[in-house]
């Protein structure tokens, strides 16, 4: 069913009730990507998170409305220029300090599964697939994606970026019970935030000839923070 773009979650728990007043054991998956997730859609996702609907919701995020000609989204990071966010002015590009972090937000619900995953890694989102359908009650997966458009990087690097964003710390990869992280993903190669952003083009701007190094502190500090908020291990290979 191709429902509208904010009320996928308000879909999939009609067709979750509708299914059950049938006495009919349907599994139901609803699709969405970041804006219709994190924006236009929580509420209705936030309710069926509540009342543990027995759905499995999976979000891919391009961080930005990308369809529409790159909008920023809530799920745009700090410092990354979209089209409402351009790099100009003192702070170019989206702010620090705002924007909504998802799958934080669903583990706050405390519902039976939470995962992580990027396009970089399709056997371990398979795994999550599988174990998120093996679960009743309300699931919820989000998917790092990156966007060779909306970035400004090149289609060859997609699956490296999406690589580069979990090696660097900026995107941890993780799974979560009940509110509580059970499972994370260890970094296989720790690179410098530098290394992820300076690929893409609506990053630019934090390499002109004077790096904005301040910026890049900060952002550099967030996946720092994340190795310990969600005690990522560096595994040597
Ligand atoms: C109710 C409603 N408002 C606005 C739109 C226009 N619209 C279509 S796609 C889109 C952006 C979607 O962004 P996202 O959910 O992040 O998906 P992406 O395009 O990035 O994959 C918008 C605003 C719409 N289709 N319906
Ligand atoms: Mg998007």
């Amino acid at each position: 069913m191709h429902s509208l773009f904010g009320n996928a979650a308000a879909v999939a728990t009609g067709v979750f009730a509708a299914m059950r007043a049938k006495g009919r054991d349907t599994r139901v998956v609803a699709q969405a990507g970041d804006g219709g997730t994190v924006d236009i859609g929580l509420g209705p996702l936030s309710g069926m998170f509540e009342r543990n609907d027995d759905v499995l919701f999976i979000c891919y995020d391009n961080e930005a409305y990308m369809n529409t000609g790159v909008q920023r989204s809530g799920a745009t990071p700090p410092a990354a220029r979209t089209a409402t966010t351009q790099a100009v002015g003192e702070h170019p590009g989206n702010v620090f300090g705002q924007g909504k972090d998802l799958p934080r937000i669903a583990m706050a619900h405390e519902i039976p599964y939470v995962a992580t995953a990027t396009v970089a890694d399709l056997r371990d989102l398979e795994a999550k697939v599988e174990k998120a359908m093996a679960i009743r009650g309300a699931r919820y997966i989000h998917v790092l994606v990156p966007c060779p458009l909306g970035w400004g990087s090149a289609s060859k690097d997609t699956i490296l970026l999406a690589r580069l964003a979990q090696q660097s710390g900026l995107f941890p990869v993780f799974e979560a019970e009940f509110g509580e992280v059970t499972a994370v993903l260890p970094i296989r190669r720790r690179v410098p935030v530098t290394e992820y952003l300076q690929p893409q083009k609506r990053y630019a701007h934090l390499f002109g000839q004077t790096p904005d190094t301040e910026t890049i502190e900060r952002i550099q500090a967030q996946a720092d923070r994340n190795l310990s908020r969600y005690h990522i291990d560096e595994v040597e290979i």
